[in-house]
């Protein structure tokens, strides 16, 4: 038995014991036996007996990192998309595949036990699934780094697609109970907002600051193991809930009925700090709520971290860099470097200068964006309002880094409205958190230099050496191991496993890309993935796809930048000629979108409209609808994601040329032998260093091209639209009602091409985009090289393993060792 621990370990159970535990918990925790238990009494059993092992190695992790002489990284991020987590729990503690055995010998599909977890969507897209990257990463390299985040009541909304339309439902995630996290009263912390800051001068002439009439939230910390790749290693996710802090007065009964409301009205606002992620990942709206949740976040997670310093470590805190490194995940949590200056200050006793030295040594920031829409600024009132020792602290912050551009650098001085960190009553987070950290990242090489030579050129030229690119990765367990299991137990057969540990030795696959014998394994493997998405399609859709069809795919948020507009219009583009020339021989294509769109986002929420639009006319239409099928799957999600991605055929990665940071998409599908469709962007760039124009297709302006127009001009839609009649009927097609009910439906898609000069450039890369297509569909008529170039695209992915990533922030940034 499991629980007679002695020197058993889950990694080696057998198929057989594990069965035997199975059912032992069943009868014991649930009173049932497995002919009347439900997949939901199985996956909590299963996941108890992962817990077991967890804990197990968690304690032990935490008790090393206790010794007091490693560097700990902390990675404070406002949201963290880790998805489900049984599999890749089991798949980590190496019992995985026994696992799935002993479900199928209990008569039970081992896909349905897993699906009974709620997806944890704590988090928008790219930014929020990349730091749940880098935790599995900083666990299977025994890293000690741990995430900070927030346990939001409510995730990411759930998208129904009704009437063609996105319809967004409240996620509420733990109506179950989460068997993952655990609570710790204990560590609980107390977050002050509001009130007034008073001052007295201390005997040697210091400042001493108090806060009086603060409003008091209480911050109690779930923490979730995050489990190292079959290393025994157990790192900690802690998410911070907002709850009212109790006083108890003794008889615990209150005089008036009119306070007891009050303090339920009380309660309720503070739990709503809590209380959900915000939905938006690319325009960005001033909202309190939003920003006492950064602080929320910012304030507990300090407080924590010193705290542990202290037990661990028997350093005085102006040593504190060298055993703790901050990374802040874009802005949201850059008021970490004021906080830090207040707690050192106003309760460690520590003088201006000698604070600033250490924050400036603790915190890292990484940039996720150049669209300026989305760039982080608060009023000042509000912060004001809100955090007023915080407000004083930035304010003395952009004070000294002012007058220090203006006696240091007099070249700077016309450039100093543009530099400020406050400026025309707004404060700049990105500009606070770059005077205020020794390293700022971009997230894929082009980023970067953009970032360089263009939009924080000023910064540059100030602050040279604390510019860094770290290209961004995925964890390849989660994405070829657990998701695409078929291939990824090919690739062993071939090359033998020591990928799995180091990546980089996919590279080994190349030997194999001739050999024909072995890209039909290859085929076979893609076809089965698409068999099975194909299913989850039917089944969710009532819609038969082509298995033998181009599985095309697009999947990522909804935005402008991001062209799902541009894949649609070469839809219907095909749509037409097909209806011209029924008789025309082409490839069959099946298109298939993924996309949630920020409530609030109009024109996006109008793009998921006109897709399902499209949809339901291709897909019914006799003339076309056995090559051509289009397919919007709803409420996109990670665990959505691991079905698609191992069937992709086509990766589309046609965003704006500057437009996408990095793009992580792009690295999943490739790295399970899609072959990727994209603009010479983001990292899109350097998949084309690897795989090189053959092995890819690249299309469109480039960055330097896009940013050329947007600055002299030049570029004329409406020109497009006169002159090549394929654009002309697209565009007339959506104003004039033929893909629409009452004639109104797509006008704002019309209006914003033709009359706000299509700024995305959706119409100037047409054409090329077109010609793209064409090259994929000859290319895909020739099997031994379509799979040769999947195979070597395959083989240069380990690059964009997490680990690679994880490993140079480390050696780089945190300089911090394995433990
Ligand atoms: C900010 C303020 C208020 C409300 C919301 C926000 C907010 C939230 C999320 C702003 C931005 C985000 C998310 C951004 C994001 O996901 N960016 C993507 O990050 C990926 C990881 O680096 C890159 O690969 C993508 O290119 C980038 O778009």
């Amino acid at each position: 038995q499991l629980s007679d621990r002695g020197n058993f370990s889950l990694a080696h159970v057998t198929v057989d014991t594990l069965k035997q535990e199975i059912l032992r918990r069943l009868i014991s925790d649930k009173g049932r036996e497995v002919k009347e238990a439900t997949s939901k009494d199985i996956y909590y059993v299963l996941a108890s007996i992962a817990n077991e092992e967890i804990k197990q190695q968690w304690f032990q992790t935490r008790k090393s990192y206790r010794d007091g002489k490693h560097k700990e990284v902390y990675y404070l991020s406002m949201e963290f998309l880790i998805g489900r987590m049984l599999a890749s729990n089991l798949l980590n503690c190496g019992m995985l595949d026994t696992a799935k055995e002993a479900l199928q010998e209990l008569g039970l599909d081992p896909e349905d036990v897993f699906a009974e977890e709620h997806d944890a969507a704590l988090g928008n897209g790219g930014l929020g699934r990349l730091a749940a990257c880098f935790l599995d990463s900083l666990a299977s390299l025994k890293f000690p780094g741990h995430g900070y985040g927030i346990r939001y009541r409510y995730g990411l909304f759930e998208q129904r697609i009704i009437h063609g339309n996105q319809v967004e439902l409240p996620d509420y995630w733990l109506k179950n109970p989460y068997p993952w996290e655990t609570r710790n009263e204990e560590e609980a912390v107390v977050i002050q907002f509001h009130g007034d800051v008073h001052m007295f001068k201390k005997n040697d002439g210091s400042l001493e600051f108090e806060y009086r009439n603060t409003d008091k939230v209480m911050a109690v910390p779930y923490d979730i193991p995050i489990v190292g790749y079959k290393n025994d290693t157990v790192n900690t996710l802690r998410l911070w809930s907002a709850e009212v802090i109790h006083q108890n007065n003794g008889d615990g009964l209150l005089e008036e009925n009119k306070e007891y409301y009050h303090d339920l009205d009380h309660q309720h606002s503070i739990e709503q700090i809590s209380g959900f992620l915000y939905p938006d990942d690319s325009s960005y709206e001033g909202k309190e709520l939003r920003l006492k949740q950064q602080y929320f976040l910012v304030s507990s997670s300090i407080q924590n971290i010193l705290k542990h310093f202290k037990r661990n470590h028997h350093l005085p805190l102006s040593r504190l860099a060298e055993k703790v490194v901050i990374q802040i995940n874009d802005t949201h949590p850059s008021l970490a470097i004021p906080e830090l200056m207040r707690i050192l200050m106003d309760d460690e006793g520590f003088s201006w200068d000698n604070a600033w030295a250490v924050t400036t040594k603790v915190i890292a920031y990484t940039n996720h964006t150049t669209l300026s829409e989305a760039l982080e600024t608060w009023t000042e009132e509000m912060i004001q309002n809100l955090l007023p020792r915080i407000y004083m602290i930035i304010d003395e912050i952009n004070e000294r880094f002012c007058k220090g551009i203006w006696f240091d650098h007099e070249e700077l001085r016309d450039s100093i409205p543009d530099l400020a960190i406050i400026a025309h009553g707004r404060v700049h987070m990105a500009r606070l958190a770059i005077v205020g950290s020794f390293s700022v990242n971009g997230v894929a090489r082009i980023h970067t230099e953009i970032l360089k030579k263009k939009e924080m050129k000023n910064f540059y030229t100030l602050y040279p050496e604390k510019f860094n690119n770290k290209t961004n990765g995925i964890t390849h367990r989660r994405w070829l191991l657990q998701a695409n299991p078929k291939l990824a137990s090919l690739i062993t057969d071939i090359i033998g496993p020591q990928w799995v540990k180091r990546p980089k030795q996919l590279i080994s696959l190349l030997k194999y890309s001739n050999d024909n014998a072995l890209l039909e394994k290859f085929d076979h493997v893609k076809h089965e993935n698409k068999k099975v998405l194909a299913n989850y399609i039917h089944q969710h859709l009532g819609i038969t796809v082509d298995e033998r069809s181009i599985f095309d795919v697009q999947i990522k948020r909804l935005h402008e930048y991001k062209r799902q507009l541009l894949n649609i219009f070469h839809v219907i583009y095909l749509y037409n000629e097909l209806k011209d020339n029924p008789n025309q021989n082409i490839t069959p294509r099946t298109f298939i979108f993924g996309a949630k769109a920020a409530p609030s986002y109009h024109l996006a929420k109008e793009v998921i409209k006109l897709i399902n639009t499209v949809a339901s006319i291709v897909n019914y239409d006799p003339d076309v609808r056995d090559r051509l099928k289009v397919i919007f799957l709803e409420n996109y999600n990670v665990s959505l994601a691991e079905k698609i991605i191992p069937a992709a055929d086509i990766s589309e990665q046609i965003s704006t040329a500057s437009k996408e940071a990095s793009g992580t998409g792009n690295m999943k599908m490739m790295m399970n032998g899609a072959l990727t469709l994209g603009t010479m962007d983001g990292a899109n760039i350097e998949i084309h260093d690897l795989v090189g124009d053959q092995n890819m297709f690249i299309f469109g302006l480039t960055a330097d091209e896009v940013l050329d127009y947007y600055q002299h001009g030049g570029y004329h839609a409406r020109d497009l639209y006169n002159t090549d009649d394929r654009i002309k009927r697209i565009l007339d097609q959506l104003n004039q009602g033929e893909f629409g009910v009452h004639n109104i439906e797509f006008k704002d898609i019309y209006y914003n091409i033709l009359y706000h000069n299509d700024p995305y450039f959706v119409l100037k890369d047409f054409e090329p985009y077109l010609e793209a297509h064409e090259l994929i569909e000859r290319a895909y008529r020739n099997r031994n090289t379509w799979l040769n170039m999947s195979v070597t695209n395959i083989a240069y992915s380990g690059k964009f393993s997490s680990d690679q990533t994880i490993q140079e922030y480390a050696t780089e940034i945190w300089k911090i060792k394995k433990v």
